[in-house]
């Protein structure tokens, strides 16, 4: 990247550290290197999921979210190793440091990822691709732990670039490059776009982004609402999105559209039971606990509702979120009713609330 410093160009970095918690876990303990291990739950217990394998696990085929049952069968000599969270944290601050060594516009996305924004670097250094060089060498020397950078000129093609060569990787991909290779990009690869837009976009035959860029930005639209825009923008490489330091995680949630509506409450259940504990991965994963339970439903006829519920304490559990969804369904009378889509949600993080401060929709409960 150019060092001048008229270059009309932000310059964007994105660094995400290769198979977090497993790298952690090899690093701290000799005996696990070279071999493949699995980070999370353990698989005698019930529902335990994968949180991240090592690289020689996903030889195996192993990978995040995958139940622990399941990895054990695909390698049986897999190492399970009980998450060690305030270690990662650990990490992750020190990581922080480094970074901030470079610049202040810091916007980390969870413990083990951040985009930086290094247009103007604290030591007048200018090249973006040499500034991710030394992060990584940092991170190298005194962590003893790789991650793989990306380098653009925005934060939509920093965040792909750093996942193309995992792991130790660094891409550039520069002004000139940015057109093309949204061209080949593959539409699930789009920010924003999940199973369900990708599998309709592929139907419409919208496979990659030069197939996205054929369609006008009101046709975006059309399909797929405000997205529509951002997907136009994005397939032209745009993404204005400034890097924000200060962001803090306001809610955290999942949700899922149904390949059929749902119209049995058991199902209903199975699938809450699902998103409750996507919730709560993610919750552990950003280190957080929050008191407000949020359900969104959206009906076959698109109309969409939102029902919450709010605790003293900040939660985590999965227990206690996915039982409050559920009573937050019953409470909407779902029976007859066909549902498309299902989202849980915990915000309102942090401090416990005044005894005070109950209000009486916790009745409820
Ligand atoms: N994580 C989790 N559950 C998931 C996904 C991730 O608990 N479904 C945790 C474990 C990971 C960490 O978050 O180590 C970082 O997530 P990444 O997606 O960056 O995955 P890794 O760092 O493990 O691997 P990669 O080298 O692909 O980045
Ligand atoms: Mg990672």
């Amino acid at each position: 990247m150019e060092s001048s410093s008229n270059s009309p160009y932000r310059k964007i970095i994105h660094i995400d550290m290769d198979a977090f918690y497993a790298s952690v876990e090899q690093r701290d303990n000799p005996d696990y290197r070279g071999k493949p291990v699995a980070v999370g739950g353990s698989p005698q217990g019930r529902g335990g999921v994968v949180a991240t394998a090592s690289y020689e696990a996903r030889k195996f085929g192993l990978r995040s979210a995958m139940p622990s049952k399941k990895a054990m069968q695909l390698c049986p000599e897999v190492i399970f190793v009980r998450p060690r969270f305030a270690v990662y944290k650990e990490v992750s601050q020190k990581i922080r440091e480094i970074f901030g060594r470079y610049t202040d516009l810091i916007e980390p996305l969870s413990l083990d990822e951040a985009y930086l924004d290094v247009t103007h670097d604290k030591q007048n250094i200018g090249s973006a691709i040499e500034i991710a060089q030394l992060i990584k060498q940092a991170i190298k020397d005194e962590l003893q732990l790789t991650a793989s950078a990306g380098v653009s000129i925005n934060k939509f093609v920093a965040k792909i670039a750093s996942d193309m060569n995992k792991p130790d990787g660094l891409t550039f991909i520069g002004p000139s490059n940015i057109e093309s290779f949204m061209e080949k990009l593959a539409v699930e690869k789009f920010f924003g776009v999940g199973k369900v837009t990708a599998e309709k976009m592929r139907k419409m035959g919208l496979f990659t982004g030069a197939d996205l860029k054929k369609l006008p930005e009101d046709e975006m639209v059309k399909h797929f609402g405000k997205a529509g825009r951002f997907y136009y923008q994005i397939a032209r490489g745009i993404d204005d999105r400034q890097v924000q330091p200060n962001r803090e995680t306001k809610s955290i949630g999942a949700e899922d559209t149904f390949a059929y509506d749902l119209t049995e409450i058991d199902e209903m259940y199975v699938e809450l039971d699902k998103l409750s504990q996507t919730v709560c991965n993610r919750l552990q994963h950003y280190q957080l606990k929050g008191r407000t339970i949020t359900l969104k439903i959206k009906y076959n006829d698109f109309k969409q509702i939102t029902r919450n519920h709010s605790v003293r304490q900040p939660v985590s559990d999965l227990e206690i979120i996915s039982q409050a969804a559920k009573k937050l369904l019953l409470a909407t009378q779902p029976e007859g009713k066909r549902i498309r889509l299902l989202g849980v949600m915990l915000s309102n993080f942090g401090e416990i609330a005044p005894k005070q401060k109950r209000t009486d929709q916790l009745e409820l409960f």
